[in-house]
């Protein structure tokens, strides 16, 4: 099953930014000196060598998102909780260290985590696998280990243009020729005529629609993912529990934003009879399983990060407005703009690569932001 493995850079940002860029620079050297990229990025990931980040490399190689694992058994469960303990022990250990030294700070601590964790498992792994998948060092690590490990960036993603191209009508072979697989980013204005997806996709739609297919719910826990970004959701299904108030965004409720990947072939039967494939994309392309879909209000949506998928996506919005940023990757500052902003309307569609674009989304007050979109390749 596909996954996007997002890779949030909400936090600490400027010495690690810097970090990165002289990374990404020296990389980019390397490459330029004739070093094949293979041979770079072996080398990259050579240096990078606690345990976590070792963790972090297998993650990146088999592609394997960082979402709902608790259904894959206690296994990868079990190397995470070891992944952290182990990077948290080897950045405290002292560098000279005696026997006392040793057992105390080492041994001692491990034995004592072991026993906790299954004292924890006892009682919940889920919420074992939930406390370690917020633990902001993985997420960070994963993404310092990615950044400097991916590779660079052809430039021609935005030579020659400072701001998104916006069109009204884009042929399959425009689309193919600048678009499709060249990383240059679209937005096509009024896409999305005669999807019955502009009337029927609301809050309620879609709480229905999953409340009333035995196991939907339990799906998008299990086998796709679910982003509740700055809310404290922790499933679809507490979505839906949301009061009407609340849902309706009325005065003095938290609002919400949140995003869900579904996998439910049922779900998707239904979803489909709303909304077509974008009418530019080639006849022969073929389109993912996975539908996407963002739904909440004004304010931030998606913090700025990039995702780890080999396709580009489109995305329709069918309700709201969305001001999305483009940054391009480092190595392309010399030739990119620093950022690109493109608000997108309701019936627009947007096609960016997300594996190569850093991007984050803004809703604009006003109507709730609901989109849909998959990925083509
Ligand atoms: O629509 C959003 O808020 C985020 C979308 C996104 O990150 C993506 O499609 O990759
Ligand atoms: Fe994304």
């Amino acid at each position: 099953m596909p996954n996007k493995f997002r890779n949030g850079t909400s936090s600490n940002g400027s010495r690690r930014d810097e970090l990165i860029k002289k990374l990404v620079k020296l990389r980019g050297q390397a490459e330029k000196d004739g070093l094949e990229k293979e041979r770079v990025r072996q080398i990259f990931l050579k240096s990078w060598n606690s345990a976590a980040e070792v963790r972090a490399e297998n993650k990146f190689e088999d592609g394997e998102s960082n979402a709902n694992s608790a259904s894959s058994g206690l296994a990868p469960v079990v190397d995470r909780v070891w992944s952290f303990l182990l990077y948290w022990l080897f950045s405290k250990v002292p560098a000279k260290k005696n026997t006392l030294v040793y057992v105390f700070s080492l041994i001692f601590p491990v034995m004592l985590a072991f026993l906790l964790m299954l004292y924890t498992a006892d009682f919940s792994f889920t919420l074992l696998v939930d406390d370690v998948r917020a633990m902001p060092c993985l997420v960070d690590t994963n993404f310092m280990v990615m950044e400097i490990t991916r590779p660079v960036e052809n430039c021609d993603i935005c030579r020659g243009f400072d701001s998104v191209p916006v069109v009204e009508n884009l042929s399959r072979e425009e689309f193919l020729e600048r678009h499709a697989y060249s990383g240059v980013p679209v937005l096509v204005t009024g896409a999305t005529a005669n999807w019955t997806a502009m009337q029927a996709f609301n809050f309620s739609f879609f709480k229905q629609l999953y409340e009333g297919i035995d196991g939907a719910l339990l799906n998008v826990e299990e086998e796709c993912q679910f982003f509740p970004y700055n809310t404290e959701f922790r499933t679809l299904a507490e979505v839906f529990n949301m009061t009407e108030d609340r849902a309706a965004f009325k005065e003095n409720e938290r609002t919400w934003y949140v995003g869900w990947s579904n996998c439910h072939p049922e779900v998707a039967s239904v979803l489909r009879e709303h909304y077509e494939r974008p009418y530019f994309l080639p006849v022969d392309s073929e389109s993912s399983a996975l539908d996407w879909i963002f739904m909440g209000g004004s304010g931030i949506g998606a913090n700025i990060h990039l995702d780890f998928v080999q396709r580009p996506s489109w995305q329709a919005q069918i309700s709201g407005q969305k001001i999305w940023t483009l940054i391009p990757p480092p190595e392309c500052e010399d030739v990119c703009k620093e950022s690109m902003k493109v608000t997108v309307n309701k019936g627009d569609i947007i096609v960016v690569d997300t594996n190569i674009w850093y991007h984050s989304t803004y809703v604009t007050p006003g109507e709730i932001s609901i989109t849909i979109g998959s990925e083509y390749d």
